[in-house]
């Protein structure tokens, strides 16, 4: 599936299927718990790639709350930053999930915006072992990160770094309706 860059303001926005650990880009995002001591998923994916100086790392941050988010170094990775960002686990809709997976992506922008980063890549927060329902997940996330680009003026790139090809579609019309037809 090829899917065309959208610029928005000073971003492009692009929508991959890719492994998030192989990217070269500033910062990838870690679909994390709030432990942040690792776990399945693309967490355990990116510790095991980053290896041990990131989990030692992780340690001194004493957790991170539902709806926020952390930075740390990449070490091994070819990211120089890892933005670990805990998404709600879904339970029905009713629990603030909307919110708090929103608050998720808002948090990590900033980080972006705070550190001067100029390229960031997302996974699908919440939408694995979390159960986020995707097409819900995918246009919270799109909507969000776009409106969390004034908050981070530095970055040029967005990436939503999706697993499968219906995961990229699904952000893809995100993009689509968000931001308005292809220029
Ligand atoms: N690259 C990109 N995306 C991936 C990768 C990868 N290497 N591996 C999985 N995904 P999940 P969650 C996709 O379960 O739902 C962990 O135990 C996956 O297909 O990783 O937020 C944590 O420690 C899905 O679309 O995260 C937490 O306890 C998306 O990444 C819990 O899981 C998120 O799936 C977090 O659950």
């Amino acid at each position: 599936m090829t899917v065309p860059t959208r610029r928005i303001g000073g971003a492009e926005l692009d929508v991959i299927v890719a492994d998030i650990t192989t990217l070269g880009v500033d910062a990838i995002v870690n679909a994390a718990n709030t432990s942040l001591l690792g776990g399945g998923g693309v967490d355990g994916a990116i510790h095991r790639a980053a290896g041990p100086d990131l989990v030692a790392e992780c340690r001194m941050l004493h957790g991170c709350k539902t709806g926020d988010a952390k930075i740390t170094k990449g070490y091994r990775l070819k990211a120089a930053h890892v933005i670990h960002a805990v998404g709600p686990v879904w339970n029905g809709g009713t629990r603030g999930e909307d919110d708090l997976l929103a608050s998720c992506y808002r948090r990590s922008m900033e980080l972006c915006g705070k550190h001067g980063l100029t390229s960031v890549a997302f996974p699908a927060i919440s939408t694995g072992i979390f159960r986020f329902p995707a097409d819900r997940a995918a246009d919270i996330a799109v909507r969000t990160t776009i409106e969390g680009l004034s908050a981070a003026p530095s970055l040029a790139r967005v990436v939503f770094c999706c697993f499968s090809e219906p995961s990229a579609r699904l952000h893809a019309e995100a993009i689509e309706q968000h931001s308005g037809p292809c220029a």
